[in-house]
């Protein structure tokens, strides 16, 4: 399968992207060099696996024109007159944005580029995540974020709420700071309501479109379709063999924050049918009773799979992700019951008000949630990763080690970052798990 990243090669072959990504003001040379080793490193890591469900030709070109015809297809919406909306978290509501006819866009966070820029701005123990974004946008070569007329960061842990004091003034368009509870009282839940509320003002006026009773419904529907078609994508995993890699679904986790939504539910479906076959007759990734593991912790965004790569290059499979990309980000649906925009933004924020995300004190939820996809899925242990200066996860990975292994399930604790150095060490590490929990 031949993957055809937007590089300069390429270009001349088939749609000149250039003009576009010059009218977007990037640093084409950047640009290119970083598109060189993202279209290497996708190889390496995707294209290199066996077997892959033939459905995944779908994610290949969807990653090869990630920064080639879906930035196209927002920027043509954006000359529409839609409101384009960028986010680095899943606490960003995509009905709203829906329901005020607009396309919403997840920022690239999981690569190193511009670090040596970013520590310009923020102090070196900062998390890869938020000197990834900082970084793809002071040296120029992300694409989506000249495209957002709006960027929203949400006031979740320190080190987001403080960088987006800074962050705000980097970028061309508007900024919206979201304010985001730390607690799951009611309190907490009436700031996040407060939040939605806001945000959905802020999207009337700047779309021109009174978000109506229909259209929030509409976009309730499209975003429950694509977590139903992420659930069951979860579920099927939990078959023996797997017959799915966890790469693979991860991939389709990421590329559900930058794809059409409709489009890409009709793709993960097909994946879907592609493996019940598979299921039925008993073909998987690896062979039945392979190691099983699930992860817990910080999400890993877009282009980042090392972990991942080192795990299942490990003997191992990944049948699950109690995370943010993944099932932390899927779970739960909205329900559309409610004749008011107010009663339906209720129901809003009670599907987000439960989501476990660390920076919520106390936070329980999120083990007993680790604790249920990894029965569900039969795994036999679990790789809690953290981010580096994550201080949330970090925090609550012994915690969440310690409840886990009471209850027989091993855990392996990772700290890393988005650079290659350690990934002997890790890799080291990981191997004794992956014999530690062979059956
Ligand atoms: S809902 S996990 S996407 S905030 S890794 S920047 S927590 S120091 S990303 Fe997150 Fe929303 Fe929560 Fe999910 Fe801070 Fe940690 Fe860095 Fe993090």
């Amino acid at each position: 399968m031949n993957v055809r990243w937007a590089t300069k090669k390429t270009m001349k072959e088939e749609t000149d992207y250039r003009p576009m990504w010059s009218e977007l003001g990037l640093d084409l040379e950047k640009h290119d060099a970083l598109l060189g080793v993202l279209g290497k490193s996708y190889g390496d890591v995707f294209l290199s696996q066996k077997d892959r469900p033939e459905g995944m030709g779908y994610l290949d070109f969807v990653m090869s024109e990630v920064h080639g015809l879906r930035v196209k297809e927002v920027m043509d919406a954006r000359k529409d007159g839609k409101v384009v909306v960028g986010a680095f978290c899943v606490f960003v509501p995509e009905e709203l944005v829906l329901a005020a006819g607009g396309v919403l866009v997840g920022l690239c966070t999981g690569a190193d580029f511009g670090t040596e820029k970013a520590e310009r701005y923020l102090p070196r123990n900062t998390c890869a995540l938020i000197k990834s974004f900082f970084g793809f946008t002071l040296e120029k070569v992300c694409p989506y974020i000249p495209t957002c007329d709006l960027i929203v960061g949400e006031n979740t842990c320190d080190g987001k709420k403080k960088a987006y004091e800074t962050y705000k003034d980097l970028i061309p368009g508007e900024f919206l700071a979201m304010d985001m509870p730390n607690t799951k009282s009611a309190e907490g839940r009436e700031v996040l309501r407060k939040a939605y509320v806001d945000f959905a003002k802020q999207l009337e006026e700047m779309s021109g479109r009174k978000i109506t009773v229909e259209a929030l419904k509409a976009g309730i529907a499209t975003a429950n379709a694509k977590r139903e078609a992420l659930h069951r994508l979860a579920k099927l995993r939990h078959a023996d063999p797997a017959p799915i890699s966890g790469l693979d679904a991860l991939l389709i986790n990421q590329v559900s924050f930058y794809d059409d939504p409709v489009r890409f539910t009709g793709s993960v479906n097909k994946i879907c049918d592609e493996l019940e076959e598979r299921i039925a007759a008993g073909e998987g990734v690896l062979p039945k009773g392979a190691p099983r593991l699930i992860f817990s912790g910080c999400p890993m965004a877009v282009p980042n799979w090392k972990l991942s790569a080192i795990i299942e290059s490990s003997g191992a499979v990944l049948v699950g992700e109690e995370s943010c990309i993944g099932e932390r980000g899927s779970q739960n649906l909205v329900s559309d019951e409610g004749e008011t925009v107010e009663e339906l933004i209720d129901q809003l924020v009670d599907r987000y008000f439960a989501i476990d995300c660390a920076i919520f004190t106390p936070n329980p939820g999120r083990c007993e949630h680790a604790r249920q996809i990894a029965t569900d899925a039969g795994a036999d242990g679990v790789v809690h990763y953290s981010l580096q200066f994550c201080t949330p996860y970090q925090m609550e990975a012994p915690v969440l080690e310690r409840k886990l292994e009471e209850g027989g399930l091993p855990v392996l604790r990772l700290d890393t970052d988005y650079s290659q150095e350690d990934v002997e060490q890790l890799r080291t590490r990981v191997e004794a798990f992956v014999e530690q929990v062979r059956r």
